[in-house]
């Protein structure tokens, strides 16, 4: 049977997905995107759990590409929640028709290159089959589950779930003892909204995190009025720093610059703005040890402001890694939550699990009862969406094994051994160290510029040649070693996976930096890559 034959099939139909597909499409190119979920939304659709919601203040977390988008859109909320996100996504789904080229439900399982056409043939978990001259994998930095063999787990006579899987219609845990396992963003987010349902929540704790408050609420009039005048400039501005964050008042200064009453006061007024405001309060923070520790220590002074109970705070204060060197959470009554009678900590520094039992989760010194049990585990990061389709590139090699000893790409945008495929937010772009709505539309819009150009030049063929790529790795390692990142057992480190192999996997170099190389590169006709006509140059 012949198969059904694209310019472009895109893996994925979230925020990286849709925004590829509108490009691809206004580029004249037939396109096919698959979706493994019921809806469009990636990350928005998948993470339900209750308190859901951005870090990054909403008019900043969205896209900028159409200026008529961006100005009827009207965010309700300074972080807006998951089902406005949801709801935002769907609407710029509708608003450029892109659901005729989606197919949900449909989970590609392999992809392999012909080397003979220069095509793609991409299969799926429906037993269909199609090709194309370009694979866009649009899959995601943490859109596969991190999945946890608790001894024991499946004997649960509970319910249960993962953050990441939430049901559709919600959960009510009125009445319910609820186990609650991790303490990263997810379970951040989620604990105080749970606690103000349940009976009880004991939160299982192996390592305690950063967080700094949000103080959410409605979006500021003043500060829509700014973005409704400023809108061009204000994303101009987020482009041009770091992280792709309009940060607040980011200073140079370095932290002992200051003596500790100014530090203080500085720290205190950034708390009360919230979110990263913080991280942004001396240029050294994420640099120097003694500079991290006291920003670090503020923290855990504010930790042990807010929590009543001096052991729960000392449980509930980080010290095992620099502040940032783990995405900080972000929150709404974390600590405070701690207070509530309902609430409860288990340490398992202390204490840890051993087994799921049919009514609880056992720790080396007790069992404790409970009616269901919250996940809240993390992700197979970075790389997990693409070591579950078997990619084979030139040669029939295999991208899980080239990926054995950890990822390796040009750019986080192109694999050596492997033509005509693109990844949008790959290790080894800044991804999950920016913006992510700032960083997949840089990617989104590079790939499809690279494939205009090979288009207009009549070539089938491009791939990273794997000089480019050993020297972009390289400097990738060397600029993640000048940081205090490589320091946390992170999930950017791979850490969080047992098995994993430990590598750094984003760039910390900055999102301005990062984008000049990628305009660089196109500029010199992609150079570090390989580039052929169909009759193989
Ligand atoms: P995703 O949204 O993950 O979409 C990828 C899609 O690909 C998924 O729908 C998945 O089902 C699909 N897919 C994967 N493999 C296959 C396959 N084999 N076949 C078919 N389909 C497949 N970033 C920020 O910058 N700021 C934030 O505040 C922020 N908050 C976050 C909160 C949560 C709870 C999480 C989990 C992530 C958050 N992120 C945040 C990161 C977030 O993932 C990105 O901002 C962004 O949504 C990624 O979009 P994407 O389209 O690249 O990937
Ligand atoms: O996952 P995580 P997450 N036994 O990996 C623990 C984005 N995000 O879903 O630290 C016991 O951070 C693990 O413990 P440890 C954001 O980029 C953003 O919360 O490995 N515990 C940790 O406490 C974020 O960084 C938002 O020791 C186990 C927790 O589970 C990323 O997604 C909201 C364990 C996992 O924390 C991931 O966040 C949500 C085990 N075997 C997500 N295995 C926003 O606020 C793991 N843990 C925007």
């Amino acid at each position: 049977m012949t198969e059904a034959a694209y310019d472009a099939v895109i893996v994925g139909a979230g925020f990286s997905g849709l925004y590829m597909l509108h490009r691809l499409r206004a580029q004249g190119l037939s396109v096919r995107v698959y979706e493994a979920g019921s809806s469009v939304g990636g990350t928005w659709y998948w993470n339900r759990y209750p308190g859901a919601r951005v870090d990054i203040e909403s008019q900043e977390y969205s896209y900028s590409f159409s200026p008529e988008l961006d100005a009827e859109w009207v965010w309700s909320e300074r972080y807006a929640t998951q089902p406005e996100l949801l709801s935002y996504l769907n609407h710029v789904a509708d608003r450029f028709d892109l659901r005729p080229d989606i197919q949900l439900d449909t989970r590609v399982t392999a992809a392999v290159f012909d080397e003979a056409t220069n095509r793609w043939k991409i299969s799926t978990d429906r037993g269909e089959a199609v090709t194309a001259r370009w694979c866009v994998m649009a899959t995601g930095c943490l859109s596969v589950a991190n999945e946890v063999a608790f001894p024991g787990a499946e004997s649960f006579e509970g319910a249960s779930w993962h953050t990441q899987s939430w049901p559709e219609g919600g959960v009510d845990f009125t009445g319910q003892k609820v186990g609650v396992i991790g303490t990263g963003s997810s379970a951040i987010q989620s604990i105080p909204v749970i606690a103000g349902q349940a009976d009880h929540v004991t939160v299982f704790q192996r390592t305690p995190n950063f967080s700094v408050p949000a103080h959410n609420g409605p979006v500021d009039p003043a500060v829509a009025a700014d973005w409704a005048a400023n809108r061009a400039q204000r994303r101009a501005e987020a482009r041009e720093t770091g992280f792709g964050i309009r940060m607040v008042e980011p200073r140079e200064t370095e932290t002992f610059a200051d003596d500790p009453q100014a530090r203080q006061a500085e720290f205190e007024r950034r708390w009360k703005i919230g979110g990263f405001a913080l991280l942004g309060a001396y240029g050294d923070t994420l640099a120097s040890e003694e500079a991290n520790e006291i920003a670090a220590e503020f923290v855990r002074g504010k930790i042990r402001e807010i929590v009543n109970d001096p052991e729960t705070a000392e449980k509930l204060s980080p010290r095992s890694f620099p502040i940032g060197a783990k995405r900080v959470c972000v929150d709404t009554d974390y600590y405070a939550t701690f207070n509530r009678p309902n609430v409860s900590l288990v340490d398992l520094r202390d204490e840890p699990i051993e087994a799921i039992e049919p009514t609880g989760i056992r720790t080396s010194k007790q069992t404790y009862e409970v009616d269901a049990i919250v996940y809240a585990i993390g992700f197979d990061a970075m790389t997990g969406a693409l070591s579950k389709i078997d990619i084979r590139g030139r040669g029939g090699a295999s991208l899980h094994e080239r990926w054995a000893a950890g990822p390796r790409t040009y750019l986080g945008l192109m694999i050596a051994g492997f033509p005509n495929m693109f990844i949008v937010t790959g290790p080894g772009s800044p991804s999950v160290l920016c913006n992510m709505a700032v960083a997949i539309e840089q990617h989104v819009e590079w790939i499809s510029d690279c494939i205009a150009w090979m288009g207009e030049r009549q070539m089938g063929r491009i791939e990273a040649t794997e000089t480019a790529q050993d020297e972009w790795v390289a400097h990738v390692n060397e600029v993640a070693d000048g940081t205090l990142f490589p320091k946390a057992n992170s999930w950017y480190m791979g850490a969080n996976v047992p098995g994993k192999p430990r590598v750094f996997m984003p760039y910390i170099g900055g999102f301005p930096v990062y984008r000049e190389k990628c305009e660089e590169v196109a500029t010199r006709g992609y150079e570090g890559c390989l580039v052929a006509s169909d009759a193989r140059a």
